[in-house]
């Protein structure tokens, strides 16, 4: 790829649709985007408070990071990046987990206008292959172990196997490969950066298709997100944010998150694992003020929380969304850790939407909240996408001034994402109250939530699909007290075909190298799929038979019927 070709790869518009003139005037008119970059807002942040502490990584032994510092290292890797060649356009995909190395490598990409590619830590060889091929990533950066593996041996073969990747930085013993530590870091002279109509980076989809679709993220579109979410989370320089889930997760990255945080000047804390084990004795130590959880995690710390020992006064307010959360547990959740909720009904894509400090307490166990902006535009449509009454179940359609018009390089898909005049066709069936709280219903999208972590069937289909003894599968959700949902692999094995144990098949899917929450919970051989009426597989029909009594569990509000 030339320079001219990556440079073209960060001009919204160039490989996926953007927001049309007219629109882009109004958002910039009604001051939702304010001209500024990631690196620049860094560097304001680091001019006006230059030793407020900006991060602390806890583990192994306590590191932390001023604004100044921050900014200073950002440029000083950036400059060393550049030096080896990574320029403006260029993708680097990003697989780190919570440490502070994550977020110095994502503002030297930013200053350098290279878009990082948010890898999850679970990702696998399949996952990473497909984002250095699909993107053409000239660089992968990665820790050296995390949970157990070893991710410099991935990053050897896939290297081997994607030719534009020229570089894998490690963090740790970089083995092979080159330490980030020792990337030269020249003092200052960082090339000319984005601008901020450009894109910022790709952020992941949950997906529905055989492959992650990547989502272009604009620095204009998305601090509108953080800015717009720190008004309505209460997110202010003395806030001290606990980053729990995965950083690279749209959640805590921006709603409010730790980018949120950084443009109000507070304080994040890594936090290397979700267990309260691990994240009791920081909310106590750091004085943790907020935090954000998927509702599984929500239900364990409100079950620790009162019998923890550990102070957690300092907490204020909770975040909890990615999934639903059931009224029962979000009725828990205050008195058991002595905090605000609110729920988030958030997507990678755009939209986001929070209940709010003011919301009666009714409002905020029984609805996922209101949009950010004035200007997010909501529809609510039937199957024929004529707008249902509000009260009325429909699909959420929705655009406005933070929502993407497409997906990057997915021309046929975007056709069937976006309505001709912009809308994103979100997947969720949602009612919209009277007070205009939106309340998820359920789901139109082939899609499993498993407690917050998404899984296209359709993916893990097609690896089941290639085992010599498969002759057809189907991949469902069923019902699951703990995480709302949970993966079944229905499969039909070949007439000739010895028997398979389910054990076998999710170790044939674990081997294809896939993230571990995407392997099937449940394996059942069946001898034949519920046909639809047109002799397709009907997965409501799949559905109703995996919530037969042997099921634990309600069938969950987020199981409806397929709409197509
Ligand atoms: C967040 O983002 P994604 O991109 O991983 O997933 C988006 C999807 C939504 O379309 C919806 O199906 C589901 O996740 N979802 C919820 C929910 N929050 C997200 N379903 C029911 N109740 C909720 N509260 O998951 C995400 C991004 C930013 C903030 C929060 C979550």
């Amino acid at each position: 790829m030339t320079a001219a070709e990556s440079v073209a790869a960060l001009t919204p518009g160039v490989d996926a649709p953007t927001w049309p003139a007219e629109f882009a005037e109004r958002y910039r008119a009604a001051g939702y985007w304010r001209g500024e970059t990631f690196g620049g807002v860094l560097r304001e942040r680091a001019a006006a408070h230059p030793d407020r502490i900006a991060l602390v990584d806890p583990a192994p032994e306590r590191r932390t990071w001023t604004y100044r510092e921050l900014d200073e290292r950002a440029d000083r890797l950036a400059a060393g990046f550049a030096a080896r060649g990574i320029g403006r356009g260029d993708r680097v995909v990003l697989q780190l987990p919570n440490v502070g190395e994550f977020v110095e490598v994502v503002f030297a990409l930013f200053r350098i206008g290279a878009l990082p590619v948010y890898a999850l830590p679970a990702h696998r060889e399949t996952e990473i292959d497909y984002f250095c091929s699909f993107t053409g990533a000239v660089a992968y950066v990665i820790p050296d172990r995390h949970a157990g593996f070893d991710h410099r041996e991935l990053a050897a073969r896939v290297k081997e196997r994607n030719p534009t990747l020229r570089h894998v930085f490690v963090v740790g013993d970089a083995g092979e490969h080159t330490a980030l530590a020792e990337v030269p870091r020249e003092p200052g002279g960082t090339p000319a950066g984005p601008e901020p109509h450009e894109l910022a980076f790709l952020q992941l989809s949950g997906g529905t298709t055989g492959v992650p679709k990547l989502i272009p993220r604009t620095h204009d579109d998305y601090m509108y997100s953080l800015w717009g979410s720190n008004e309505i989370c209460g997110v202010d320089g003395d806030t001290r944010f606990l980053v729990v889930l995965p950083a690279a997760h749209n959640f805590p990255m921006s709603s409010p998150g730790w980018l949120g945080v950084l443009y109000a000047g507070g304080t994040n804390v890594l936090c290397p694992a979700p267990d309260p084990e691990t994240a009791f004795p920081l909310v106590e130590r750091e004085r943790i003020t907020m935090t954000g959880l998927v509702p599984p995690l929500a239900l364990v710390w409100t079950e620790a929380g009162p019998k923890s020992g550990h102070d957690l006064s300092s907490l204020e307010l909770v975040l909890v969304g990615g999934a639903k959360y059931s009224e029962a547990a979000a009725r828990r959740l205050e008195p058991a850790l002595g905090c605000r909720l609110m729920q988030v009904f958030g997507m990678a894509e755009g939209l986001v939407n929070y209940t709010r400090l003011d919301d009666d307490p009714v409002t905020v166990v029984t609805t996922q909240g209101l949009p950010i902006s004035p200007d997010d535009e909501i529809r609510v449509v039937d199957d024929a996408g004529q707008d249902v009454a509000d009260g009325g179940f429909g699909h959420l359609l929705t655009r406005g001034p933070y929502t993407i018009r497409g997906y990057w390089r997915a021309d046929d898909h975007n056709k069937r994402s976006f309505t001709e005049d912009g809308f994103y066709r979100t997947g969720d069936i949602v009612r919209r109250t009277a007070t205009g709280h939106l309340v998820v219903e359920g789901r139109a999208k082939d899609q499993i939530n498993r407690g917050g972590e998404k899984i296209a069937p359709e993916e893990i289909e097609n690896i089941i699909l290639s085992h010599p003894s498969v002759h057809d599968v189907s991949v469902v959700a069923v019902a699951d007290e703990y995480l709302g949902e949970r993966s079944l692999a229905y499969v039909v094995l070949r007439a000739d075909a010895e028997p398979l144990k389910p054990v076998a098949v999710k170790r044939f899917v674990r081997e294809r190298g896939v993230a571990s929450y995407k392997v099937p919970d449940l394996v059942q051989f069946v001898d034949a799929f519920p046909q639809t009426g047109v002799g397709k597989v009907s997965k409501k029909g799949l559905r109703s038979s995996a919530a037969a009594p042997e099921q634990q569990g309600p069938r969950p509000a987020a199981v409806t019927p397929e709409q197509h």
